[in-house]
């Protein structure tokens, strides 16, 4: 029992000693290559729609943490096993170390954007563990006088070897992946007006609490130096340009809501930002598009395809390339320096971040990523509304009770929202003032609560007069619908 467990000790202390290793030389060459991470990006590519759909809705942005936790034990896991099996036979350091390393390369090399070069990490992570683990179960032999003090100290060695290299690691991250964000922006040719007064608190989410959804396990860090948009596929002549070509263009400044295909009915996958950004309609008419084209798929710098329907940058609506949000340049993790954004589309449509490519081509031709997981194609929003205020099981006091929240179609705009307590009778709620028909709408309603439990409703009516569905649907594949309801009790 004694030897296995010095067996299980060699084999998690050296894995982590390779693991350290690969994470230092990632982090000083090929920022994001990682094995963990590596492995992480194939695994979250490969899960089938309904697995992560499921994570979106119950871990929320706590997805990713989960995912590496996950992945670290099992490798954890894994390395005791071959620690244990190895001391008898030592072949089996080998054949583990090789698995392991092979299982690294290929999800390097199954990333869209992988290269040769990131499979080093997962290389040099198999031959640092196997020769560690190799060197180690040397001194965890048959166990003579002594032999406890010796395997016990290399341990050390080794875990403290790993330790000092996953902290060099880290600080190689920070010093290297330190990009500048501090964008000098011009002003916007066509600004948005002031919002108009008897706009509730809240109207304009702030960056720092705007949702994030995406696939990206590390947050790509873009150097705005090097960047560059390349225009290409069914076009008369390409163009490439760099951020700077892109900000000597016009910039036009908008209100506009972008949600999330993923949100639940009454979730939180929403918000509302002042965008600045270039109109992508004059760019796309720079470059002379061809008969037949009715997808542009956008590429991010860490291999996202978003299919966005030709005709939606193309209808008069301000479907731009953003660069900055709220008055400062793009987040990080929102998509700086640049992402695409089309107001009446679902993020996973039309809000390609960290954009650098976008193709001119046809829907027949190219399944963008999420269509080739069965979302849908079309990734119009679709009308809907959402309860703020009580939250859910409050137990607000009798009297008059404000019941209030947000509704939205964007592009269609919203003309009435309608509030229900215990399945009675429909009652209009005030609209307050909304900049444009991309934004949501604010809504509020006087209750007069009598003690109790109650269930409250809304539903919403959009600009074209279509009412809310009223159908439960699951976001997948085209947006969730139904009535959003909650139950509170009265005091
Ligand atoms: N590069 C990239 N862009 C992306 C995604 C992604 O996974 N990768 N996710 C899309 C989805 S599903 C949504 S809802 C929006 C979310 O944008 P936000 O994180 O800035 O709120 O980004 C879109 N753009
Ligand atoms: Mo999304």
């Amino acid at each position: 029992m004694r030897g296995h467990l010095r067996g299980a000790a060699a084999g998690v202390a050296a894995a982590g000693l390779g693991i350290a290793v690969a994470e230092l030389f990632a982090a000083a060459a090929r920022p994001g290559a990682g094995p963990l991470v590596t492995v992480g990006a194939a695994v979250i590519d490969a899960t089938p729609t309904p697995v992560k759909e499921f994570a979106v809705r119950e871990l929320g942005t706590y997805d990713k943490l989960v995912l590496l936790t996950t992945i670290g034990l099992v490798v954890a896991l894994l390395a005791a096993m071959i620690g244990i099996l190895g001391r008898r036979r030592r072949p089996v350091v080998v054949a583990g170390a090789t698995l392991f390393g092979a299982l690294g390369a290929t999800a390097a090399l199954s990333r869209p954007a992988g290269t040769l070069l990131d499979t080093v990490p997962s290389l040099l992570a198999a031959i640092v563990a196997g020769t560690t683990l190799w060197w180690l179960l040397g001194r965890s032999g048959p166990v003579v006088a002594g032999g406890r003090r010796t395997f016990l100290r290399a341990l050390a060695l080794v875990a403290g070897a790993a330790v000092l290299t996953e902290g060099g690691a880290q600080v190689v991250r920070r010093t290297v992946g330190r990009i500048r964000t501090d964008l000098k922006l011009p002003p916007p040719a066509d600004a948005a007006e002031a919002l108009p007064s008897g706009v509730g608190p809240g109207f304009t989410t702030p960056s720092a609490e705007f949702y994030r959804v995406d696939t990206a396990l590390t947050v790509p860090r873009v150097d705005p130096d090097t960047w560059s948009l390349r225009i290409h596929g069914m076009v008369g002549r390409e163009l490439t340009l760099s951020l700077a070509d892109l900000l000597a263009r016009p910039l036009i400044e908008r209100d506009i809501t972008l949600n999330c295909v993923s949100n639940e009915v009454g979730g939180p996958y929403i918000g509302t930002a002042r965008w600045l950004g270039v109109p992508l309609a004059p760019l796309l008419k720079e470059v002379g598009l061809k008969a037949g084209a009715d997808q542009i798929v956008a590429r991010s710098v860490e291999g996202m395809t978003i299919g966005t329907p030709l005709a939606t940058a193309l209808d008069g609506r301000d479907t731009m390339l953003a660069v900055a949000m709220n008055g400062a340049p793009l987040r990080p993790e929102h998509g700086f320096p640049v992402r695409m954004l089309t107001p009446g589309l679902y993020g996973y449509a039309g809000a390609c971040k960290w954009v650098t490519e976008l193709e001119i081509t046809t829907f027949a031709a190219f399944d963008a990523y999420w269509v080739e997981r069965d979302w849908a194609r079309e990734g119009t929003v679709k009308t809907a509304s959402r309860i703020d205020r009580p939250l859910p099981f409050a137990r607000p006091a009798a009297g008059p009770v404000t019941v209030a929240g947000v509704a939205w179609a964007q592009g269609r705009g919203i003309t009435k929202v309608e509030v229900r307590v215990d399945g009675g009778e429909w009652r209009s709620a005030e609209l307050l003032p909304v900049p444009s028909a991309d934004t949501w709408v604010q809504w509020r309603f006087r209750w007069p609560a009598t003690p109790g439990p109650h269930s409250l409703s809304v539903r919403a009516t959009d600009g074209t007069g279509a009412v809310q569905v009223e159908e439960r649907a699951t976001p997948f594949p085209s947006g969730a619908t139904g009535w959003h309801t909650i139950t509170v009790t009265v005091a």
